[in-house]
């Protein structure tokens, strides 16, 4: 098996997962978005998104996916298969829904449109992805202010998605310190060799640079 990736939120997810759950696989560096490239991977994933984990005749695409089947293959219960897997689906659920997509709101603008030069910050987008973020953040500060995890007593995929965006809080500058219990439980996050540096020893160039609004 391969998985396509590159620096972004959504295949860091997954370069983070398949090394935290020691999966035995190759990593490529990809770029389907890039001139001339979309003919290449559009039978892998007609989205040309990322990541992509592809195997003999088939391709799998969408990070929760992909997740699924390398904790299956691992027999890990990293992707919570028991009687917790009801309250794993919700973490995820809620979190595309809620935390995770107001995070992905403030990070479009100040991050992944300025690093590409898609056009200037959107203030407006920006106030209403920070109104969701408190809204999202709130429910999550009182559910990790008594656990350590967000579903039983270990770390699951539930954890690592929610997370998706806080990689890049030093370009989405999201308040996290506003909320303790959030902002330890992403400290124990990085102390995770797999999530606090997933591309190590891989081939992958950097993301641009921010370029500073004047
Ligand atoms: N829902 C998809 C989202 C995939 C996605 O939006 N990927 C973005 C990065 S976050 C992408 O492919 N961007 C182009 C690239 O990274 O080259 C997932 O969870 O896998």
């Amino acid at each position: 098996m391969k998985l396509l990736f590159s620096r972004n939120p959504n295949p860091r997810l997954a370069v983070a997962t398949a090394r935290y759950l020691k999966a035995k696989i190759a990593f490529e560096f990809a770029l389907p978005m890039a001139p001339g490239q979309a003919e290449r991977y559009r039978a892998l994933n007609p989205n040309l998104t990322l990541p992509i984990l592809v195997g003999p005749g088939w391709s799998l695409w969408e990070a929760d996916a992909i997740a699924c089947r390398l904790s299956r293959v691992a027999h890990s219960d990293f992707w919570r298969t028991g009687d917790d897997e009801a309250e794993m689906i919700r973490w995820l659920s809620w979190g595309k829904e809620n935390f995770v997509r107001a995070c992905d709101m403030v990070h479009f603008e100040r991050g992944t449109k300025q690093r590409w030069g898609l056009g200037p910050v959107d203030k407006a987008l920006v106030a209403e992805g920070l109104r969701q973020f408190h809204t999202a953040a709130a429910i999550l500060e009182a559910e990790l202010s008594r656990r350590e995890w967000l579903v039983g007593n270990s770390i699951s995929y539930a954890d690592f998605r929610m997370a998706t965006f806080l990689p890049f809080n030093d370009v989405a500058g999201l308040p996290l310190d506003d909320y303790p219990s959030i902002r330890r439980w992403y400290g124990r996050l990085e102390t995770i060799d797999a999530w606090r540096d997933p591309f190590q020893g891989l081939e992958a160039p950097p993301l641009p640079p921010v370029k500073i609004e004047a």
